[in-house]
Parts: structure tokens; sequence; C-alpha cells
């Protein structure tokens, strides 16, 4: 974890938006030295931060190398209380591991666990998550709502939201969300989101919602199995993508939309995932750990739970399901 010092500098930074901040006023701001200044700024510069340094001006931050340390990712972080702790690791087994551990611990909520690889990420269901080191956003946050364990789908619903709108943002991209986690581009997929939860049987204590993207990866990167069914931001857009960017204007919208969810509830989110999802409508196949239900995705109820109309006329509601949809 960072001192307040150097947050309050990534702040006052994060302010000047790329202008110049003199050596005194941000003696000021922070309340030391112009000596303690220059320390601070020499620090920043061996984390690989390229700073520009001129005389009766002072210093301004010019690029930073692509890592998703906590530098990177508060320097431009504007929201009031997501991602405000953060937890950032070269190498882990899982961050969702990580973030349970910190929730059982008492953590704040809003707190959020990055790693630049995963040796073991996971997905559902005790499947494996490929995430190698520097290309993607492996990434798990801490949410306290003051709900009950029923709610719990509908955090990746809105996580799905929110990584659609920041990847529409910053790519030329148009993603679309497959039911009820997964997000794709051309059919291939580039997002899973796993949304998992510390409760009793009334109560949330924390929901653990990780999301993974492939962003920088070439499809000579993915293993075998996963060349033809997965993609990454890279790929689709033709450029590379600043990971810290995208992290941010994720973080930036899922506060906004669990602050829409607080006050309104999830009816106005529904409409607006509705927007993005393309198996509403369509004949799918539902693959539950139970059994197989074939027949048409009619929506979504307002738990976040997928109502399916079989053949017969009977509307099945599905809380869990790998989903096939057919040409
Ligand atoms: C998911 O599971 O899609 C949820 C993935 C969540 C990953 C994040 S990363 C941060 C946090 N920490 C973790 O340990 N996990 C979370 P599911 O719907 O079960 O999909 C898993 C399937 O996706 C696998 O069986 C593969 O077929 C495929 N897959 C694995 N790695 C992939 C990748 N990098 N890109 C696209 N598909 C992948």
């Amino acid at each position: 974890m960072q001192s307040p010092t150097r947050k309050r500098l990534l702040e006052a930074f994060t302010e000047a938006n790329g202008e110049f901040l003199s050596g005194q006023a941000l003696a000021d701001i922070l309340g030391c030295s112009r000596t303690a200044i220059w320390k601070h700024i020499e620090e920043l510069r061996k984390e690989g931060f390229e700073l520009e340094a001129v005389r009766k001006k002072g210093y301004r931050i010019v690029s930073t190398e692509d890592r998703v340390s906590e530098n990177e990712i508060r320097l431009g972080l504007n929201t009031k209380f997501l991602g405000h702790s953060i937890h950032y690791l070269d190498s882990t087994d899982s961050t969702q591991k990580v973030a349970h551990k910190l929730s059982q611990e008492g953590c704040p909520e809003g707190t959020i666990v990055i790693a630049e690889e995963q040796k073991n990420g996971r997905g559902r269901l005790t499947r494996h998550w490929y995430s190698p080191k520097y290309t993607g956003v492996w990434m798990s946050i801490v949410l306290r709502p003051n709900l009950s364990p029923q709610k719990a789908p509908q955090f990746t619903l809105i996580a799905a939201i929110a990584v659609v709108q920041a990847i529409e943002e910053l790519t030329n991209v148009l993603p679309e969300i497959k039911w009820p986690n997964d997000i794709l581009i051309n059919g291939k997929k580039v997002t899973g989101i796993l949304t998992e939860l510390q409760a009793d049987v009334d109560k949330i204590d924390s929901i653990i919602i990780g999301i993974g993207i492939n962003v920088n990866q070439q499809l000579s990167d993915f293993p075998d199995e996963l060349q033809s069914i997965a993609t990454s931001l890279a790929i689709e857009s033709g450029r590379k993508i600043t990971r810290a960017k995208l992290i941010q204007c994720i973080l930036m919208k899922i506060e906004k939309y669990y602050h829409v969810y607080l006050e309104k509830g999830f009816a106005p989110l529904k409409i607006l995932w509705e927007s993005y999802a393309i198996s509403i409508g369509k004949e799918i196949i539902a693959r539950t750990v139970t059994g197989e239900i074939a027949g048409r995705a009619i929506g979504i109820t307002n738990e976040g739970i997928l109502k399916i109309e079989d053949d017969a006329g009977i509307i099945h509601e599905i809380y869990s399901a790998d989903i096939e949809i057919k040409k």
C-alpha cells in the first residue's frame, strides 16, 4: 500500500491533467520541503514514470510504462470510493482468492486486487481462466451492499454493462453480452466475469466481482484450445490499449451504476443490459449442472435470471448456465 504523501502526489498530478506543477506548489499541497518533493519525484522515475522537469515551470508526468500498478491506476482515477484501496501483485494464483482473504479480514468496500498475471485464474465451476503476464486485466472488486444473497447475480450484469461501455469508449469495437457472464466481440470471448459471495442465509457480507479481459494479446499468444473461441481488444481494434486507462474507466462506470442500483434498483440497469445482450429473442440451448433446456430466450427477470420459453410454451427460469445460441 502507498504512503499518504505518494497518494496525494499522484492525485495532484491527476488534477493537473498533464500541465506542469511547480516544486513550490507541490510542496504546499503535500506540506513538505522542495527537497522532499524532489526525492518523491525520483522514486516515481525509478518506478517507470517518465517525468519532465523544466526550470521555472516544475514537473509533469509525460507517460508511464504499461503496467497496472497502484501508481498507474491512481493517476487519473476519478472515483469517490472504488479503487481507493489497491492491492497490486506482479504475479498471483488468483485475484479472487486474494480478495476473499482481504474481505474476511475486513477490507473496506471498494478494495480492488489487480495482478499482472494469474497462475491459477479461475472461471465458473472450477474452470481455468488463462491470464498471461502484462497483456490483460485480471482484477477483483470487493463490494459490501446491504442486500440478500439472491441479488448477487445482478452484479455480474452490472459489471458487464460497465465493461462493455468502457471498451466502447476506448476502442472502435462494439462488444456484446452473452448471458450471464461473457462479453464477446465478433462472436469470440474477450471478457469473463465471475461473481462470488461471502454471505449468510439472508445477508451479503461481501460480493467479489472478478473481471478478466484479454487486452493486448495477439492470436498466437493464446493456447491452441482457445484460439477459435477467444479474442483480445488489440486483435479486434488493431491497436494496443493502455490497461490502466481501461481499468480506470471500468471502475468509474461500476461506481456510477452501483449508485444507480442502490438508489433506483435493478430496473433501469436491466433495460441497459438488455440493449447489449445478444441472446435475448434467440433460440438457445442452456446447459446447466442438472441438464439441458432448449427454447427461446425471452428476457431476464428483475433478479437478473434468464427466462427461456420452450416449445410447449413453458417458461423456465435459469440461474446459471452455459448458453449456446442456435444459428
Ligand atoms: C468466466 O468463467 O468467464 C469467468 C472468468 C473470470 C476471470 C477473472 S480474472 C480476475 C478474477 N480472478 C480469477 O481467478 N478469476 C477472475 P466461465 O464462464 O466458466 O468461462 C471459462 C472458460 O472460458 C474456460 O473453460 C475456457 O473455455 C475459456 N477461457 C479461459 N481463459 C480464457 C481467456 N483468457 N479468454 C477467453 N476465454 C477463456
